[in-house]
């Protein structure tokens, strides 16, 4: 059976008022000992980082089993066993982006008799983000190249390496003329960072989600607006920079009801080269191309128990 250190979860939330306790958790919970391991379990969860950190978003309240409590969270799950609070497990994601095909090349040619597309891909989730940008020359109508470039990878470091699900997917595809293809990648990091800060402070504001109601979606609505905001304002950086703008495509991956409590990878839908695919971004600019991005996405549990931070 699990024993409580009450002073300690007390002075950890800065209070020696077990009604503030109460008031803290805003668990309806009668019994003491309970509110202590909530209390606990949303200390440590702050400690591994909180949202920004391998959790990410919680997806259940804290539940108890006979006298164990365990929250589940996006990347894992917090349980409090003995006296004191373990964070295990660790749900992470890897995306592969496995090349494209031209399904239809720009209208008319510039420099070149080709058209010479380059892809900002660009992944986002609560404890990071990324831009991977690949250029591509002699690319008309039917052209496909195929290649394994990792997007977000499954790191052996249990804090910090791995992207913990939800995660939003984007591309932004470009159509290289006399433009600069580093300063069409600076703007969408850019965007994305700025993104990542409006985050920070709103989840600061909404506090460590002790007691907020989980809904339909892992992902709050007002964390949910801000990523896929973040498309249309890479729109709107990559105007007017002398290279053709194809077009922008996002998608929000893993973002399930909290109540699976196994999450899948999608269903592989067929093969690019010589690799198996399971997701593929489209982006149709009109006379500017029309493309197809594939991608290999895998979900792993790593297993690894998570230390608080200092
Ligand atoms: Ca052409
Ligand atoms: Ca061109
Ligand atoms: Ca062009």
């Amino acid at each position: 059976m699990a024993s409580v250190q009450l002073a300690k979860t007390l002075s950890d939330l800065g209070t020696n008022s077990v009604r503030e306790l109460f008031n803290r958790t805003g668990s309806s919970e009668q019994s003491v000992f309970k509110q202590a391991q909530i209390a606990a379990i949303g200390s440590f969860y702050l400690k591994t980082g909180g949202i920004k950190g391998p959790l990410g978003l919680p997806v259940s309240n804290v539940k108890f089993t006979g006298q164990t409590a365990v929250r589940r969270f996006a990347g894992g799950q917090i349980a409090y066993q003995a006296s004191d609070p373990k964070g295990e497990k660790q749900l992470a994601v890897r995306i592969n982006y496995l090349g494209f095909r031209c399904l239809k090349e720009s209208n008319w040619d510039q420099s070149t008799g080709s058209d010479e597309p380059y892809f900002l891909i660009g992944a986002v989730a609560t404890n990071g983000s990324k831009v991977v940008r690949r250029a591509y020359s002699s690319i008309n109508t039917n052209s496909v190249r195929t290649e394994v470039t990792d997007i977000a990878t499954v790191g052996i470091s249990g804090n910090r390496d791995n992207f913990t699900p939800p995660i939003v997917l984007g591309v932004a595809a470009m159509e290289h003329d006399l433009g600069s293809k580093d300063e069409a990648e600076k703007k969408v990091r850019k965007v994305l960072e700025e993104a990542e800060e409006k985050v920070d402070k709103l989840a600061q504001a909404v506090g460590p989600f002790l007691g907020i109601p989980v809904g339909n979606h892992v992902m709050p609505d007002w964390m949910r607006d801000i990523y896929i905001g973040w498309l249309p304002e890479w729109g709107v950086a990559l105007l007017g920079l002398g290279d053709d703008e194809i077009g922008q495509n996002s998608k929000l991956l893993f973002d399930y009801n909290p109540e699976i409590t196994q999450w899948q990878a999608p269903a592989i839908i067929g093969k690019h080269g010589d690799n198996d695919y399971n997701f593929v971004l489209p982006v149709d600019g009109g006379k500017e191309g029309k493309y197809e991005l594939f991608f290999l996405i895998d979900l792993f549990t790593l297993s690894q128990e998570i230390q608080p931070r200092a």
